[in-house]
């Protein structure tokens, strides 16, 4: 019943993901920026799998729900959302995703370094990736796949590149399902280079760490400028920021498209 106030009918309730996720951060300010709390909207920690879930099962039924949300993700092609809009400004207008390798990455390995400062794809092409594995594709074998599709594009990455004979490579990242598929691309096509690459997941701080103390050479999964932002300047200084390898990533909250009254982020609290 669209005359029904949400708050009550959700439980004042935003269902988010992993706790240390910076939508999560993002949100727990937009609770205060918007005055939420006063309403006891709450948010609830969670996982991205428990969180789409829970939007599933909501989804069925048309039941209301507003989840923390972000694209490139498989969730805005499998359901209709749409981003509360947000006039404070509170989750940023549009992310990149950046390319982060340590100091002395193109000193030690200027072959991956190039690889690594070339890779750039768009959110359309990591969806088909996305999809695939979240169909349940091993991610590595959608990686080939997708590789072996896109010759062109992977070939603006290695050009004139030379082909190394098992040189080492460590790449980290967080087991988000947009940086399962980039990893996982990324390692392929530098596999394809000679590389003997290993891929690690790991919480987010630990990832920055792993750059900054050179204990890893890569991540391609830094969400930028608001999501990332507490380790990029926690950690600025001790890592080379190779640009974006995504561009038109957003974050934000997300509702069904077949909640009509809920617009933005306003809204949550009439
Ligand atoms: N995400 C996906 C991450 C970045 C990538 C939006 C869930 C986060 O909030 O930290």
């Amino acid at each position: 019943n669209s005359k029904e106030k949400l708050g009550p009918q959700i439980n004042y309730t935003i269902t988010g993901i992993d706790a240390g996720a910076g939508v999560m951060a993002s949100t727990q300010s937009a609770l205060s920026d918007y005055k939420l709390e006063d309403n006891n909207w709450q948010l609830q920690p969670s996982s991205t799998s428990a969180m789409t879930s829970t939007l599933d099962k909501a989804y069925k039924n048309k039941q209301p729900i507003v989840v923390t949300g972000w694209q490139p993700h498989w969730m805005f092609k499998k359901y209709k959302l749409k981003f509360l809009k947000d006039p404070k400004n509170v989750y940023g207008k549009a992310e990149h995703i950046s390319t982060i390798v340590r100091k002395g990455l193109k000193k030690d390995s200027p072959e991956a370094y190039t690889i690594l400062d070339r890779f750039h794809w768009t959110p359309s092409q990591m969806s088909d990736v996305m999809l695939n594995v979240n169909d349940g594709m091993d991610p590595k074998k959608a990686a080939k796949q997708w590789i072996k599709k896109n010759p062109k594009v992977v070939s603006q990455w290695t050009k004139g590149v030379k082909k190394v004979h098992g040189k080492s490579i460590k790449l980290t990242y967080v087991a988000w399902d947009s940086e399962i598929a980039s990893t996982n691309v990324i390692a392929e096509v530098l596999r394809e280079q000679g590389y003997k690459v290993t891929i690690q997941s790991m919480e987010m701080q630990p990832v920055w760490a792993s750059i900054a103390t050179k204990a890893a050479d890569a991540t391609v999964s830094a969400w930028l400028p608001k999501t990332s932002a507490k380790f990029y300047s926690d950690y600025k200084g001790r890592f080379e920021d190779l640009g974006a390898n995504l561009n038109g990533a957003k974050v934000g909250l997300a509702v069904p498209t077949y909640m009509k009254n809920i617009n933005s982020i306003e809204d949550l609290k009439t």
